[in-house]
């Protein structure tokens, strides 16, 4: 069977846009492939974060995969700092990775230019996300566009590795999904919708109340020509509507343009808002019962245990290759 593996970053509440970029993905992959999923916590301070405020973060997004539908059954659920493996297998990978190719992610130089003094783990990022690939032999990788850069990263450090060691990695493939692959900001729709946006009045967060997200679209800011209909040049507020639309329905973007044809950008956001919140609200119902539960811990454990003995074998190997033993 296939494997897929994909992590999220415990940086804030997540957005609907994590929900369709990976999460959404997530669960309908888990019926077609072998699961692993993981929250990306190492990665999250590359950047400063908060302690109290990562550590609840960190328990928050094992709850919010399994309220969307991430069944523990049918996925390894797991968080990266208790996998020591990963920082390993990065240090081993960064010391094969020339530097001038991390200094020309596109996610560094935004992100770079965003942090005073950034961190050296800002630059070295996508070593670390190689490693939890690779280290797994993912066969795919689903993210929204924004980490395709990493995951070929990912792919030509695989492939650099085999070439000079002999074969130690599977080349993954990222997954894309075609609709809705990037869900933009409301007040800014050139901008990606990002958990960590300054202005929250342009993302829509999961556990986000009904009101307060039916009144984020009601502001959602658009164009004065009143026509529901995607062209993400001149019209991205409108098309980033419809995405987030199609993204919730399945309906294509087409269909959904001949279906408010004759409407006006009133309706339209209130049928916006429905499809949004009529999603949303069961997944936070589930979210509250699940919390405080123990069941959380049990599958952590679980997931700990699982991945630190398939981590083992490669990184074994990769180290072996490189000539670190006796
Ligand atoms: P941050 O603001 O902390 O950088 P983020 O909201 O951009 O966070 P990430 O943790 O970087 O989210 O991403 C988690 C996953 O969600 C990734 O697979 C990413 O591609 C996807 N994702 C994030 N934002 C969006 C978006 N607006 N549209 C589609 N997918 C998204
Ligand atoms: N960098 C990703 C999170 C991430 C990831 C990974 C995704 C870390 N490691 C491995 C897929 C596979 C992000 O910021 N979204």
């Amino acid at each position: 069977m296939k494997r897929v593996l994909t992590g999220l970053q415990p940086s804030g509440s997540l957005t609907i846009g994590n929900y369709v970029g990976a999460i959404k993905q997530m669960v309908k992959y888990q019926d077609e492939y072998e699961s692993f999923l993981f929250v990306a916590d190492m990665h999250a301070i590359t950047v400063p974060q908060d302690p109290k405020e990562l550590s609840k973060n960190i328990k928050n997004l094992i709850a919010i995969y399994l309220a969307c539908g991430i069944d523990p059954k049918k996925n390894t659920i797991f968080i990266q700092s208790e996998n020591l493996y990963h920082a390993n297998v990065s240090w081993i990978l960064e010391c094969l990775t020339p530097y001038g190719e991390l200094g020309r992610m596109t996610q560094f130089k935004d992100k770079s230019q965003k942090h005073q003094n950034f961190s050296a783990g800002l630059l070295t990022y996508p070593v670390l996300m190689a490693s939890d690939i690779l280290l797994y032999d993912a066969d795919f990788v689903p993210t929204g566009q924004d980490q395709k850069q990493h995951v070929e990263l990912a792919r030509n450090i695989a492939e650099r590795v085999n070439k000079k060691y002999g074969s130690v990695f599977k080349l993954p493939e990222p997954l894309i999904p075609e609709d809705g692959a990037k869900i933009m900001d409301l007040v800014d729709p050139t901008k990606k919708m990002s958990k960590s946006s300054e202005n929250i009045k342009g993302t829509i967060f999961i556990l986000d109340d009904e009101k307060t997200i039916r009144k984020k679209i009601a502001s959602a800011t658009t164009d004065s020509q009143m026509i529901v209909k995607f062209d993400l040049e001149n019209k991205p507020g409108i098309s980033n509507l419809i995405n987030i639309y199609a993204s919730f329905t399945g309906m294509s973007i087409k269909d959904i343009e001949n279906k408010y044809k004759d409407t006006n950008y009133g309706i339209f956001k209130t049928e916006v808002a429905d499809v949004v919140v009529n999603t949303l609200i069961p997944i936070q119902k589930r979210y509250n019962e699940l919390i405080n539960s123990k069941e959380i811990d049990e599958i952590l454990d679980s997931g700990r245990d699982i991945t630190m003995k398939i981590a083992k074998e490669k990184y074994i190997l990769l180290k072996e290759k490189v000539g670190l033993h006796r």
